[in-house]
């Protein structure tokens, strides 16, 4: 009932919404004046940099951190976009072990006691705000939403006015983009059909790459299929890595051990790999790192070009994404990326365009005497010049764009340090052969646990796909 009621907020919102004509009251909205909590916020589709109002609204702000650093939002799904409104989350998980999506599968996180209305600061593009129910101003629990558009005129007017305890710094881009994505009642010709009512009706919710005929989907709600909070926390030197997560990083979280902590460091970054082994990013102590984070990078490896130069490699680490801002327009980059005391790389992949080759492909970042890798030790430095080979975004503008999505390769899936990520050797290069496949994979099998053998296996099919004759 409760669960119900919760979803209800938004559509009590949406209705007077449309029905209500209130006059219009100026807010002005002090931001120059707040320097309050960094969070960021990673989802499925990107990563979001938030500020929080802490003197502004402070009971809001403390009753939302209690939710964050307890870890109850992470995991949770966006289950309710309003485009050019507002884009809804914090209240549902979905655990497919409990049953189906639209059945037992979904939940309504646990929640605190309600919070006392903080109302205040306008309702304007790119606030973020609590979500409550109707008709009861204080009732704000952990659902909160994005005002996609100025809602200021409607959600300022009603019901207390609706508490703005946040506002995006960087990022709106990811919330707009979530917003634009399909939503489970705009697969179906007739949207009113409940087709997507569960617990509750999650008409509005984004669903991605679902298979639709015009009455019922052909395949099961999958979590991939959802855009979820995949973390939260509070980053107050807007590294894009949970300050927390960075304490919790190798040499008492001091991963490049320099006497300071790594979360105090916007230039230093420590942040666990696909193994959950620590890896720390250094940049110049001017420049400030972003949008960090670890892929398995299985379908860039299945575009190895040709796919013998993969030969022997090991990619235990997965593929790291990364931007440095305050670069200076054409100016030099110099990362160090420390690996575990013990391992060694010996190439650098890199996947994203080229000026040679606009598109995406797998490239190894070798040195030239400018820009790539070179090896010390447990130690990689990647040099970058903005704009050049290795800067994704091809442009002097200050910014190495997404210069990371590079693979570390260690020397042989046993030197390499554990488990995980992809290996490949094929005696004489010549992939496509059904037996020597067979046998990789039985010595993977043999090599590793399932986990392990998950991984190869799934690069494999991949290149085996890529590499196989159609027709
Ligand atoms: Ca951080
Ligand atoms: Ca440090
Ligand atoms: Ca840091
Ligand atoms: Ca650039």
């Amino acid at each position: 009932m409760k669960k119900y009621a919760l979803t209800y907020k938004g559509e009590v919102m949406r209705k007077t919404f449309l029905a209500a004509f209130f006059l219009i009251t100026s807010f002005v909205m002090s931001t120059s004046a707040t320097s309050g909590t960094m969070l960021h916020l990673k989802t499925d589709l990107g990563g979001v940099d938030i500020e929080l109002f802490d003197t502004l609204a402070p009971e809001t702000v403390a009753n939302f951190l209690n939710y964050v650093n307890a870890g109850d939002y992470d995991g949770t799904f966006i289950h309710r976009s309003d485009p050019g409104f507002v884009l809804q989350m914090g209240g549902y998980i979905f655990d497919p072990a409990q049953g189906d999506f639209f059945a037992e599968g979904t939940s309504h996180i646990p929640e605190d006691p309600p919070v006392m209305n903080e109302f205040g600061m306008s309702n304007v593009r790119g606030t973020i705000a609590m979500a409550k129910l109707g008709g009861d101003p204080n009732s704000a629990t952990s659902e909160f939403f994005f005002n996609l558009a100025d809602n200021s005129e409607n959600l300022d007017n009603q019901n207390g006015g609706f508490t703005v305890f946040a506002q995006v710094i960087s990022g709106l881009d990811v919330i707009d983009a979530i917003a634009g994505e399909q939503r489970c009642s705009s697969y179906f010709i007739d949207t009113d059909d409940g087709q997507c009512d569960g617990i509750i009706p999650f008409d509005n919710t984004p669903l991605l790459d679902m298979i639709a005929l015009p009455t019922e989907f052909l395949n099961a709600v999958a979590p991939q299929n959802l855009v979820k909070i995949i973390s939260i926390g509070i980053d107050n030197d807007g590294d894009s890595v949970i300050d927390r997560v960075e304490d919790d990083g190798p040499n008492g979280g001091d991963g490049n051990s320099d006497g300071i902590a790594d979360s105090a460091q916007s230039h230093v970054a420590s942040l666990p790999d696909i193994r959950n082994s620590y890896i720390t990013v250094e940049a110049n102590p001017l420049q400030v790192l972003g949008s960090l984070g670890f892929d398995e990078g299985t379908d860039y490896l299945s575009q190895a070009d040709p796919l013998s130069s993969l030969n022997g490699l090991n990619f235990v680490y997965g593929f790291l994404s990364l931007d440095v801002t305050n670069v200076g327009v054409g100016g030099n980059a110099d990362i160090k990326i420390i690996l575990p005391k013990g391992e060694s790389a010996v190439k650098f992949f890199k996947f994203g365009p080229t000026l040679d080759n606009l598109v995406d492909h797998l490239y190894e970042f070798t040195f030239d005497g400018e820009t790539g890798a070179e090896f010390s030790g447990n130690e990689v430095i990647l040099h970058f010049v903005d704009g050049k080979r290795g800067d994704s975004d091809l442009m002097a503008n200050g910014v190495i764009a997404d210069p990371g999505t590079p693979a570390l390769r260690a020397k042989n899936s046993g030197s390499g340090g554990g488990g995980g990520g992809c290996s490949l050797s094929m005696e004489g290069g010549h992939i496509g052969q059904a037996g020597a496949w067979w046998f990789l994979l039985g010595m993977a099998c043999l090599y590793g646990g399932w986990r392990r053998y998950q991984k190869i296996f799934l690069c494999m099919v991949g290149l085996h796909f890529r590499d196989s004759p159609v027709s």
